[in-house]
């Protein structure tokens, strides 16, 4: 099996027969995807897996997103979705506890029953820990942290399913995904991440027109001076994840 290939682990295999079963024991599913990207965050098989059970769509990271472009995606995908509720947030900052907590009594009655699901790395463990008030669950800047499914029972009657990120195989070579870190992406893959990353980011945060010239810029050479272009571009692509050449919105909501 090559290399590409194998990114596919048993706990994504796994996890989608755990949603499958307790969809009819939830009172909500809380998908969590990337406000950067919210058509490919969105892991298409989930619509058949969370049948009727009520959805309440979180676009996380908006602190990296287009202002703009996010209060539309927000609009757009409740005037799509019958019943649905959207809800931006950054899972980083604490207010997202309040914010949350107010959207699922407004639109679920108790018992809260609710799992976290959506792509890898979008940030459904950081949401659980804000929401349950501590460090339960296991995060990190990477996808695949999060290995099996992991309840926290809160006083109340909460009650909180932290779940391991899913995407098919085929969902999983889209550029995007590689450049947001939701898929990992191999070294060789970088220059092509990053010729598309550079034009996106290279006029609103003011960078040089090459991105081999920022790599010189920041002292990323080999002996004799020449540019370390693997490591320019390793730069580039986790810097594009964590939000260092500021807010960028991949993708804009069209026809809704
Ligand atoms: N800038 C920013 N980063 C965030 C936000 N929420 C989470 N992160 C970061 O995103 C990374 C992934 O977070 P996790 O909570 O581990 O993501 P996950 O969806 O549980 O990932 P898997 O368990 O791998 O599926 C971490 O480095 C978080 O600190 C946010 O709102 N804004
Ligand atoms: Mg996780």
């Amino acid at each position: 099996m090559s290399k590409k290939q194998s990114w596919y682990p048993g706990h994504m295999v796994a996890t989608q027969r755990t949603i499958r079963e307790l969809a009819s024991y939830l009172t909500a599913f809380i998908e969590v995807i990337d406000a950067r990207a919210p058509l490919i965050s969105r892991h298409q098989p989930l619509e058949q897996w969370v049948g009727r059970t009520p959805r309440i769509v979180v676009l996380n990271k908006s602190d990296l997103a287009n202002v703009r472009a996010t209060k539309q995606w927000v609009e757009c995908i409740e005037r799509q979705g019958e019943g649905t509720v959207a809800v931006a947030v950054t899972s980083r900052n604490t207010g997202v506890k309040k914010q949350l907590e107010k959207a699922i009594r407004r639109f679920l009655n108790p018992p809260y029953r609710l799992a976290v699901v959506g792509v890898p790395n979008v940030g459904k463990s950081t949401l659980l820990n804000r929401m349950v008030g501590s460090n339960r669950v296991l995060t990190g800047a990477k996808p695949g942290i999060t290995r099996g499914p992991q309840w926290i029972r809160l006083p109340g009657g909460w009650e909180w399913l932290d779940l391991p990120g899913v995407v098919t195989p085929r969902h999983s070579r889209d550029w995007r995904l590689k450049a947001l870190g939701i898929v990992p992406s191999l070294a060789e893959e970088r220059f092509d991440l990053v010729e598309k990353i550079w034009p996106l980011v290279m006029e609103p945060a003011q960078l040089p027109s090459s991105w081999l010239q920022w790599g010189k810029d920041r002292g990323f050479l080999r002996t004799g001076g020449v540019v370390d272009e693997q490591r320019t571009l390793d730069a580039i692509v986790l810097g594009f994840q964590n939000g260092k050449f500021g807010r960028v919105t991949l993708e804009w909501p069209e026809d809704c």
